[in-house]
Order: structure tokens, then sequence, then C-alpha cells
């Protein structure tokens, strides 16, 4: 109906205006964001939003576990921020910036249109991008090396308050082995064995996702998945984890010095990076920013 486009039009010409107000924005040559996990209630759109308005990247990648397709199934669940999200990005893709999603576990219902375009959003099941100093980055969401972490969420549950009650089971246990001849066993310490190798499992998830990265040919890897944003070296591949938009709030943010570095929204000096960068001017000193208190 022609009121309703009409509508639909004045609504986004609003929007516009208020993106282009001259808020300080961040340029970059790429960034990566993931598990965003639209469709949750877990979803930190409004920051995710923020986020987005402010930075204008050449490109952007979605790392997978955009759309949560899983828990959609169960609950329907989207409200109106997380409409602005799909909005924001798909207008960004309008406005000159390449756009390319590259599907994580919860969104796989987006492996079907792989090698397509929908609405300037390039859907792949991985990609390689160039880094400015010629580096090439292996971009993968990283599910793939779930073998390697499977176990790893509720053994880590085990923590803290079911570790003190194996002990008091451990005991009963015991007493009660002892009382049919069987030597003892301790289960508690067959549990924190285990909860120990849950947490080494992020680790073996870094190490397993940085060697397939060599494997193929690349100098380093960007994924996301196991929402713990990382930037180091691994055995002298770049291991790069984008981290999620459900607790943590961080990207991945190549500068346009070619700097590679994780941008932690929820933090307030986040608005630092936002100094508008002059065009061919050389960046401000870091004394030109406020100390840090300590
Ligand atoms: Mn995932």
């Amino acid at each position: 109906m022609a009121p309703m486009r009409r509508d639909d039009h004045a609504v986004r010409a609003e929007h516009e205006s208020r993106d282009n107000a001259g808020e300080a924005t961040l340029r970059a040559r790429a960034v990566w964001i993931s598990d965003l996990h639209l469709g949750t209630p877990g979803c930190q759109a409004v920051a995710l939003l923020d986020f987005l308005r402010r930075v204008d990247c050449a490109t952007l990648y979605l790392v997978g576990d955009i759309i949560d397709g899983w828990q959609l199934k169960r609950q329907w669940y989207w409200p109106q921020a997380h409409n602005d999200v799909i909005q924001k990005i798909l207008r960004k893709a309008r406005k000159g910036t390449r756009v390319v999603f590259v599907p994580g576990n919860h969104d796989e219902f987006a492996r079907r249109y792989v090698e397509h375009n929908f609405g300037g959003v390039d859907v792949v099941d991985d990609c390689m991008h160039d880094l400015l100093d010629g580096r090439r980055l292996w971009v993968t969401h990283g599910d793939l090396f779930d073998g390697v972490v499977k176990h790893a969420r509720w053994l880590a549950y085990l923590g803290d308050t079911l570790y003190d009650w194996t002990l008091e089971i451990n005991r009963h246990f015991n007493s009660l082995r002892a009382r049919l001849g069987l030597p003892y066993w301790s289960l508690s310490r067959y549990l924190k064995l285990r909860v120990k190798r849950a947490v080494s499992f992020i680790s073996n998830f870094e190490t397993a996702v940085a060697r397939e990265a060599r494997r193929r040919g690349a100098d380093g890897v960007v994924c996301g998945h196991i929402h713990h944003a990382e930037l180091r070296d691994i055995d002298g591949v770049l291991y790069a984890n984008d981290g999620d938009w459900v607790e943590s709030l961080t990207a991945l943010v190549e500068h346009l010095d070619g700097r590679l570095e994780i941008v932690d929204w929820s933090l307030p000096d986040a608005a630092l990076l936002l100094a508008p960068v002059p065009a061919r001017q050389p960046e401000p000193t870091e004394t030109a920013l406020p100390a840090p208190v300590v």
C-alpha cells in the first residue's frame, strides 16, 4: 500500500539524518563481529546498535551466530532493536560497506545460501581476509572444532558449588565402598580433573583453530563461537577471536593503519577510539589522551 511505503521512507529518512548528525566515528579497514544471538533476550542489541552507528568500515564480517535460529524455533523473540540491527547492517551494505556473512552453528540455516548474495550481503562458508601488511587471515565461525570443546560447558558448571557437593558425596560414597570391601576411590578428585580439563578446553580450541589456519596457508585466523575475545600469537599463528554481543560486547577491528585491536564496547574508554581520524595527518599522540587512572 502506498501510504505504508511513504511512512517507511519517512522513518528511514529520520533515522538517516539522526545517523549523520556528526557523531564521532571509528573508521576502519575491517570489523569482525560474531555471536550476536539476535532472537534471544541475551542479545545486547542496544549496545550493538550504538557500536554499529559509530563505526564505519570498508568490510564488515559477520562471523556467525548472528541470528539464533535454534532459540527462535523454540520461542519467537524479536523486539524492534533486533530488527534495527539487521536494518543497520543492510544499510551499511547499501552505502558501500562490503558485508560478508560466515554462518555459525546457531544460524546454520544460512549455510544453504552459501555463495549467494542477499541485499548486498555475501554469504560464505569461510573466507580469507588480506590485512594491510599483507598477512592473510582465515575467517571461520569456529564450530568446526566443537569436537574439542563439546564437553566444556557442562563441565564448567561443575565449578564451585557442585565441587563442594562432590566432596560431601565422596565421603558417603567411600564409606559405602569400604563397607562393601572396595578400595577408596576419589569421586571429587575424578571430577576435579574433569573440570581442570574443561578450563584447558578453551586453550585446546584456540590451538586447534590456529593449527588449522596454518594448514590452510593462512598467517592467522579470526573466529568467534566460544564467546571469549582474544588476540594473540599461537605458535607463530595469529589467533583472533572477536568475542560476542551477549556478555562481553567486543569486536575485532583492523584500523586504517593496519593495527588489529579488540574493541571492548562495555568499557567507557571505548569512546577514546572514536576520536575523529584526520584524513592526512598523523594520529594524535598518546599524550593527547587523558592519563589512565591507576
Ligand atoms: Mn557458535
